[in-house]
């Protein structure tokens, strides 16, 4: 029977770059949970017997979250609810399970990349009936909503038993506890050419994925093992813990470090990949060769043809701000439309619905189709092993080709996390207000061309979004951007990007921080780097 129970309204739940996302103890303060779920409802119209799909990347938390959302969906009128065994569903799988399934919507329970544990990050996300993170008309709803909420509606019973397959009842809501990873598999298996993969992995190339203790570990199993063939000992860290092993579940060189080591240590195999806490981020490297993320990109759109699934051509392309402009070469090379949107992957979703872009991706790991509207981290791994066994090439060889082809753009990010958050919006601040002044100037030996606060107006629906990060343009084609997170717990991260074009081939093989270092510099002594925030040297180079 649904209830009906009085609360007090928090102020902070306004979502960020990706849902949600606060420390552990934070969402076990009283009713906070409820009170986003119920705000949620709240805002949402028309779904009285419709489907909710909710899952996780496994973290702590996540199973007493699925249960407490299961009671408070069943008294709010949904019809029936999906949720993956164990209350898993990688970010990617929930966006698959919320297309197939004609679904209302879906929540998404992660914090992604950061650390778990009961002294750790959750966070939560609202995907829409399209399988994409809901927009910011709607997250902005929440909030409203949030403040100003005074109860919300739970119904009574027995917590459901999640580690079985299985349909239960609770009220008027049916609940089906579904395979996480079956329809998941089968999708990728639409897309790819396995019997190709399948072939090289025989052939004797090597692999090495590391599903970093979170959600991809069985996803991996069954796609790369079961159905191509990879053996057991090139799958690291596969099982899911809700810690990830008291690491960082984040695909990078810092937090990779034991998976970078192997690939540029002796005896390298030929191809090695990460991927993050809810498996929708990537990193994908060659023998003693890191591919950034944004020309990882460039080539999956240069190389699309290579996979059935996309056989027929990419409508168009589409990358973050941030994120660098190799993409942008591959689309004007092709032909195609190429848009530039503000971080965060809820930017992609109508484009893809309008059938503008095929594929896009970030800087931060994140690459993705129109196969399902979140990026998708297996999804990539699985893309570049198509590619490599019909082009039969060494990830670095396929790289300097492509380089030696549409240009090469170095690209580097530094984070400084953990900044206070005063200093940090003090300094971004800062450097906004030298704009007017910079323009036309010299700076790190180039002209700057213009300079502004990133603001995006949605081609498809006319919405606009304003101050989603600080650019300084210069004639020749190099960026550096300012941006301050927005999916941290603590304190304030500091994201700079640089980039460089470089058309001439035979310049193409310098270290990316040494072929970016007087943008590097320039922009430490733009904003005052070191005397505001007492480093040195950022936390993160990626
Ligand atoms: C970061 C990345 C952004 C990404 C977001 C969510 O956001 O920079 O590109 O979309 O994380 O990724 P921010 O605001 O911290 O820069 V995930 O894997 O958390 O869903
Ligand atoms: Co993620």
């Amino acid at each position: 029977m649904p209830h009906a129970h009085p609360t007090q309204p928090y102020d902070d739940q306004r979502p960020g770059t990706s849902g949600l996302r606060k420390k552990v103890k934070h969402f076990q303060q009283k009713n906070y949970l409820h009170n986003f779920v119920q705000s949620l409802f709240d805002v949402l119209d028309g779904y009285a017997g419709a489907t909710l799909v909710v899952g996780g990347d496994g973290r702590y938390f996540n199973r007493e979250a699925i249960q407490i959302i299961i009671k408070m969906a069943a008294a709010n009128g949904f019809g029936r609810l999906l949720v993956g065994k164990g209350g898993i569903l990688s970010t990617p799988a929930a966006s698959h399970i919320i297309r197939k399934h004609g679904a209302f919507g879906g929540l998404i329970l992660s914090a992604s990349h950061n650390p778990g544990g009961p002294d750790a990050d959750f966070g939560i996300k609202y995907n829409c009936g399209n399988g994409g993170p809901a927009p910011e008309a709607i997250t902005e709803a929440i909030f409203a909503r949030s403040q100003a909420i005074t109860s919300y509606a739970m119904a009574e019973g027995e917590d459901i038993p999640l580690d079985t397959l299985g349909s239960h009842q609770l009220g008027a809501m049916t609940i089906e506890v579904i395979d996480p990873v079956a329809d998941y598999a089968d999708l990728m298996e639409s897309l790819f050419d396995f019997d190709a993969i399948r072939d090289l992995l025989a052939g004797g190339f090597t692999l090495l994925f590391d599903a970093m203790h979170a959600v991809t570990g069985p996803y991996a199993v069954e796609i790369l093992h079961r159905r191509l063939g990879a053996t057991k000992e090139s799958l690291l860290n596969c099982t899911p813990k809700e810690d990830f092993g008291g690491g960082h579940p984040d695909p990078n060189l810092t937090y990779a470090k034991a998976l970078v080591d192997r690939m540029f240590g002796d005896r390298a195999p030929d191809f090695g990949a990460a991927s993050d806490g809810d498996g929708d981020r990537n990193m994908v490297l060659g023998n003693h060769f890191f591919v950034t993320p944004s020309d990882s990109l460039a080539l999956l759109a240069a190389n699309a043809e290579c996979a059935p699934g996309y056989r027929d051509g990419i409508a168009g392309v589409a990358r973050s701000m941030p994120t660098s402009g190799a993409v942008d070469q591959v689309a004007k090379a092709l032909g195609m439309e190429c848009f530039e949107t503000p971080t965060g992957w809820k930017f992609f979703g109508n484009l893809m619905d309008a059938g503008r872009v095929t594929l896009c991706g970030e800087e931060s790991f994140g690459t993705g189709s129109n196969h399902v509207r979140e990026k998708d981290g297996l999804w990539a791994v699985l893309f570049w092993l198509n590619i490599l066994a019909a082009r039969r090439q060494s990830v670095a060889e396929i790289v300097r080709r492509h380089w030696a082809r549409f240009g090469r753009n170095y690209y580097s990010r530094h984070d400084y996390e953990g900044v206070e958050s005063g200093v940090a919006h003090d300094l971004m601040a800062h450097i906004e207000g030298q704009f007017a002044t910079l323009r036309g100037t010299t700076l790190a030996g180039r002209t700057v061309r213009t300079c502004d606060n990133f603001s995006y107006t949605d081609p498809v629906d006319g919405s606009t979004s304003s101050k989603q990060g600080l650019r300084i343009l210069f004639d020749d084609g190099a960026r550096i951007i300012f941006r301050l997170s927005g999916t941290g717990t603590v304190g304030a991260t500091i994201r700079i990007y640089f980039e460089a074009f470089e058309p001439d081939k035979n310049r193409h093989n310098l270290d990316a921080q040494s072929a970016l270092a007087d943008l590097i510099a320039a922009a430490s002594e733009l904003a005052e780097l070191r005397s505001r925030t007492g480093r040195s040297q950022p936390t993160v180079i990626t």
